[in-house]
């Protein structure tokens, strides 16, 4: 009988199609990015007898709430470009052990290698992601989407801002992401710091923006996590080109997305919505000015 192998089940393929459309995106350039999917018990049941070389690998603090929980996440150092055609080299799978002071490498990354860089980001938002309303949030997505990245440098760095700015870039985002994204100050990525702090934001929100290196988001499925970043990228792409040609002439609305969030009954992140327009932060080279720029308000 031919042994059940892992790399034909439905997470591992799904895994590298989202792995491979990101780096095709060119998010993900290098090792950069990491996704991590939550598995359940009938998702790994079938191969848990096979995995009987494991490893353990203990955290550099202990992770709440996830024990027995698996993840299936990419590798420290993989590169996107690889996944498909190395799936067992560039995925593996983990165990949370108990207490969450270590995990228990089930299969894959190679012959000693271990998970992404940022796992104390990724479990500590999949524990955190669950407080937000709706199915459970299974995934964790982290990329350098470009456009996003771009606009980090140039507008004023609030979570309403960005969301603000993000929502008159396309019609579609409120509806979207109504929660809005949240924004971080630029930190050291890899530590636990960056990783209580981006669990806290996704708390609350669905993204979060880290200035100057990319996007986090947490997503019920691969596809919604995808959809998520591919959303905000292409509102990104819009406002990148919006600014480059001088700035908005005339913009979505207050009374727009009021009526946006009336019609797909939703409910918008107070603060951005409560915000008029959006700002860039003032050039280092300008004279300080009473109020920043405001980009979308002063069209109305
Ligand atoms: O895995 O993207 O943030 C490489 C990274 C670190
Ligand atoms: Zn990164």
């Amino acid at each position: 009988m031919d042994s059940l192998r892992v790399e034909q089940s439905w997470f591992v393929a799904d895994m590298i199609r989202v792995t491979t459309d990101m780096w095709q995106k060119g998010w993900d350039e290098r090792n950069g990015g990491n996704v991590s999917l939550r598995l359940t018990k009938d998702d790994v049941a079938p191969y848990l007898k096979t995995w009987n070389k494991t490893r353990i690998l203990k955290l550099t603090e202990p992770v709440e709430g996830l024990d027995g929980e698996c993840f299936l996440v990419t590798g420290t150092g993989a590169y996107f470009r690889n996944v498909e055609r190395e799936p067992e080299q560039n995925l593996g799978i983990i165990r949370v052990l108990p207490r969450g002071e270590a995990v228990e490498i089930l299969w894959g990354f190679g012959k000693d290698g271990g998970p992404t860089s940022e796992l104390p980001a990724h479990l500590k938002s999949h524990s955190a992601s669950q407080a937000r309303a709706g199915a459970p949030k299974r995934v964790v997505m982290h990329c350098h989407a470009t456009n996003l990245v771009s606009l980090s440098y140039v507008l004023e760095l609030t979570s309403a801002n960005i969301t603000r700015a993000l929502w008159e870039g396309s019609t579609e985002c409120l509806v979207v992401f109504p929660d809005g994204i949240g924004t971080l100050e630029w930190m050291v990525p890899g530590t636990d710091s960056i990783g209580d702090a981006t669990a806290a934001l996704l708390a609350h929100h669905p993204l979060a923006l880290w200035p100057f290196h990319g996007v986090f988001a947490a997503g019920t499925t691969l596809n919604e996590a995808f959809g998520l970043i591919d959303t905000v990228e292409k509102s990104s792409e819009l406002l990148v080109k919006i600014i480059s040609m001088g700035g908005p002439h005339q913009t979505i609305s207050t009374q727009n997305l009021i009526d946006l969030a009336r019609h797909f009954g939703v409910t918008p992140m107070p603060s951005a919505l409560a915000q008029n327009g959006w700002r860039v932060a003032p050039h280092p080279t300008e004279k300080p000015r009473k109020e920043a720029a405001l980009f979308g308000a002063g069209v109305r």
